[in-house]
């Protein structure tokens, strides 16, 4: 029988960095991740980073490649009624945020728990979590055809929306507040230039698009679709059309298509679980709550989580004290409603909710006076680049 301090359920950014911000402060903690790391690896999912986030990964002492290969962005475009504005995030705030891929973000946590000889245990199968309501949970898995057990003295499951740690909860003690939306987004990857040199979020009568990209060889594209679409349904020549037809003529025009390297459909969804503590068992990230991409949220979300817990978790090594641990849930609930709150909203005045011409007229109003308020475009900037952390 094996024995950590902490045992983290799922490798990806949450588990990770939570891992290597532990390790740093004298903590010790064993991952545990069902895929393999060229699975995690692999996948396609966030691309913004807020400043808060970046500063996290630098204290993390990740950010070496993320510092040199970012790219800084002051502003974002909002295309709708057939023009196309800017948003000052850099004037508004005196912040803008990085465009740097999730898929990087996780090699560089990767590379470094692997030079610190503790990478996680990658497909580690039916893992399985118990007594976390006293004072010595255990974590059982399989690996390589052996069965074993983890004892530790908390759980932290960083195991995502389809984890086993939220589910493992006794209903009784979990509530849970969701919103699925009636529609999904479809993403593309392509070695092309970017037809912007800013993100652009379009509303269009045929549906929401965005632009965004990995770097100035590698754009990213979404075009709001069914949910029961399949993916097959969409060639490439037809994703490129309708990218094209509902975006701002001038950023249309500069679209350069090619051969995608990556194409998928997410369905958009918010979904919040409270609290987050049980007892020894800590939830973090997806684990916990999904916010829908519009406001590029999810992953700076679970950074933000991890920069409570770990401080947290590092107060009770150090001196026994649980007061940080016993605010956990409520201290990071109120910026994951905040957050929540904005991605839905942001969501709503991009999206196209089924044929409402009125719903439609309502969203071009609201657009309209984003761009003529400094106050609400104020709001809207603050919001994207992050809301500031209390002082520490
Ligand atoms: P993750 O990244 O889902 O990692 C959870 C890890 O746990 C593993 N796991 C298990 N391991 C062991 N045993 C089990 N029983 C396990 N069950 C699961 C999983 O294999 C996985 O490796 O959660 P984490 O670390 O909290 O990070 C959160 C972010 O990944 C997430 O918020 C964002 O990627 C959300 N998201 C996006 N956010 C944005 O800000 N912009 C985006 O464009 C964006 N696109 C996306 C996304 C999430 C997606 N998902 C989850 C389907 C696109 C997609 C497709
Ligand atoms: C992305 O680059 O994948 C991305 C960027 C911003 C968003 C959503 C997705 O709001």
């Amino acid at each position: 029988m094996a024995r950590t301090q902490v045992a983290i359920i799922g490798a990806g950014p949450s588990g990770l960095l939570l891992s290597q911000l532990l390790h740093l402060h004298g903590i010790d903690s064993v991952v545990l991740e069902r895929q393999s790391r060229d699975h995690v690896e692999g996948r396609i999912r966030a691309g913004v980073l807020e400043q808060g986030t970046v500063d996290l990964l630098t204290m993390a002492k990740v950010d070496h490649r993320l510092q040199r290969e970012r790219l800084v962005h002051d502003g974002f475009a909002l295309g709708f009624a057939g023009r196309s504005f800017r948003v000052d995030l850099k004037g508004l705030t005196g912040t803008g945020v990085s465009v740097y891929g999730q898929t990087e973000v996780t090699k560089d946590l990767m590379d470094a728990r692997a030079a610190a000889r503790s990478p996680p245990i990658f497909e580690a199968g039916n893992v399985g979590i118990a007594g976390f309501d006293g004072d010595h949970p255990t974590v059982r898995y399989t690996h390589e055809g052996r069965s074993h057990e983890l004892v530790c003295d908390y759980i932290i499951g960083c195991d995502g929306y389809h984890g086993v740690c939220r589910r493992s909860v006794p209903a009784a003690l979990i509530q849970t507040f969701e919103r699925v939306y009636p529609f999904g987004w479809l993403g593309i990857l392509a070695d092309v230039p970017p037809a912007s040199h800013e993100l652009v979020y379009s509303n269009h009568p045929r549906g929401f698009a965005m632009c965004s990209m990995r770097s100035l060889t590698r754009s990213r594209y979404y075009v709001q679709c069914g949910l029961e679409e399949p993916v097959d349904a969409w060639p490439d020549s037809r994703f490129w059309d309708e990218l094209r037809l509902r975006l701002p003529v001038d950023v249309a025009e500069a679209v350069v298509t090619g051969p995608s390297i990556e194409k998928s459909i997410a369905p958009l969804r918010s979904f919040v679980v409270e609290p987050l503590r049980f007892g020894r068992l800590f939830l973090v990230g997806d684990a916990a709550h999904i916010v829908p991409p519009t406001g590029a949220k999810g992953l700076n979300l679970a950074a933000a989580d991890v920069r409570i817990l770990y401080r947290a978790l590092v107060e009770r090594f150090r001196t026994g004290r649980t007061h940080l641990l016993d605010r956990y849930s409520d201290q990071v609930l109120r910026r994951i409603w905040m957050a929540e709150r904005f991605s839905w909203w942001f969501t709503s005045v991009t999206h196209k909710f089924s044929d409402d011409p009125f719903g439609h007229r309502l969203q071009l109003a609201e657009l309209d006076y984003l761009t003529g308020s400094t106050a609400a475009l104020t709001s809207l900037a603050e919001n994207y680049v992050g809301l500031p952390f209390s002082p520490d």
